[in-house]
């Protein structure tokens, strides 16, 4: 499986060998590429992707390729010419096939429409207005459904839509690069560059595939990221700029607003920044968020324990002596068993960081 620089890239249960695949999971694994197409386009919608299968041959595929365009199964039914092969194939797609009508309609009626008699199924869809409603409407109508293939790896690739469904708040990826003693600036705050270039387009890929970045004031004045993607393509994130006392919304790099983040009544609300942030998030709609620091701006989600995944960069080669920390992470026992990868190790790479991936816990 290939997800060019993404966090999938580099994590065990992601690196399967096709050969040692049953069929189910050989047709599964082909749903999950198909799917992650759709990465950066498709938010806040799941990634989903679909084949059938007729006589063990592929015979058309899907994927929900847009936010509020078609679904992945309808894509495969669609992209169908032959549609009388349906009453006699297997359809496969990593999320259970919806039974509601949100911007498109239900795709279980579409199965039974054309009769597929077969469904394979990667994960139940979270979204409590379908959460097992589609399965039980194609059995209920002689269907017959396989459940959970390559169930781990359906529900990491949809690990924001889990987390959105089911918590009602926006999945937050904190991001760093620190030096091999574990800074992550000089003092006085310049510019100082950490990280190698494939960790930085590992970071564009973070970027793309979440709504909005946060950063702090000071990251903000002293570096003047321009926190978006310049290599995957997709809508922009929007930039969120925490500061003392307020946090500054940017829209296509214009400021649109300053909303108080101190004062008699954010008081009232008895939140924590985090907490005001990410409820301000998915009240707007933005239902990832990206921390990219400074250290006040992580640490106010590390203590809130806001945090559903964690991105490090660890150079081997930038020494700083001192300067300003990243957060300890000692004490904290979610952030203690990480994933790590030596990137110099990765094809043709001259980058001496260590990605440590501190991934998105079930
Ligand atoms: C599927 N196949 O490929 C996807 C599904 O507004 P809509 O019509 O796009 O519906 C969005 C919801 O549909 C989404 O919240 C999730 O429950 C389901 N997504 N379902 O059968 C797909 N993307
Ligand atoms: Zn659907």
């Amino acid at each position: 499986m290939n997800y060019p620089y993404s966090i999938e890239d580099f994590l065990p249960t992601f690196q399967m060998d096709s050969s040692k695949l049953d069929p189910d999971e050989f047709f599964m694994n082909r749903c999950l590429e198909l799917a992650f197409q759709g990465c950066g386009w498709a938010q806040p919608n799941p990634l989903v992707g679909s084949v059938i299968v007729h006589n063990q041959q592929i015979i058309s595929e899907g994927y929900h390729r847009k936010y509020g365009e078609n679904h992945a199964e309808r894509m495969a039914i669609l992209n169908l010419e032959n549609k009388e092969l349906l009453t006699d194939s297997t359809i496969y797609v990593s999320l259970e096939p919806c039974s509601h009508f949100g911007k498109t309609p239900p795709c279980s009626d579409l199965i039974l429409e054309y009769k597929i008699p077969k469904v394979v199924v990667g994960m139940l869809d979270p979204n409590p207005l379908v959460n097992g409603a589609g399965i039980n409407r194609l059995r209920e109508n002689g269907v017959e459904v396989v459940e959970h293939i390559l169930n781990e790896q359906c529900r990491y690739l949809n690990r924001k839509f889990i987390v959105n469904q089911t918590l009602k708040r926006p999945f937050i990826t904190l991001k760093w690069a620190e030096s091999k003693d574990g800074f992550y600036a000089p003092i006085p705050k310049k510019t100082y560059p950490i990280s190698g270039e494939l960790s930085r387009k590992i970071t564009h890929r973070l970027r793309q595939s979440h709504q909005a970045i946060l950063v702090g004031i000071g990251t903000w004045l002293v570096d003047e990221p321009q926190l978006n993607d310049r290599y995957f393509g997709g809508p922009q994130p929007v930039k969120l700029v925490m500061t003392e006392n307020e946090l500054w919304c940017f829209k296509n790099d214009e400021l649109c607003v300053k909303i108080p983040m101190s004062g008699p009544e954010f008081e009232s609300r008895n939140q924590s920044k985090a907490e005001f942030i990410s409820e301000f998030c998915y009240n707007n709609g933005w239902y990832s968020l990206l921390v990219e620091g400074g250290s006040s701006v992580w640490n106010a989600f590390l203590d809130q324990d806001l945090v559903d995944e964690l991105v490090i960069y660890q150079s081997k080669s930038v020494q700083l002596n001192q300067g300003l920390h990243v957060p300890n992470l000692s004490q904290n026992t979610r952030f203690q068993t990480p994933v790590s990868v030596d990137l110099e190790m990765v094809a043709e790479n001259s980058n001496l960081d260590t990605l440590i991936i501190f991934p998105w816990k079930n």
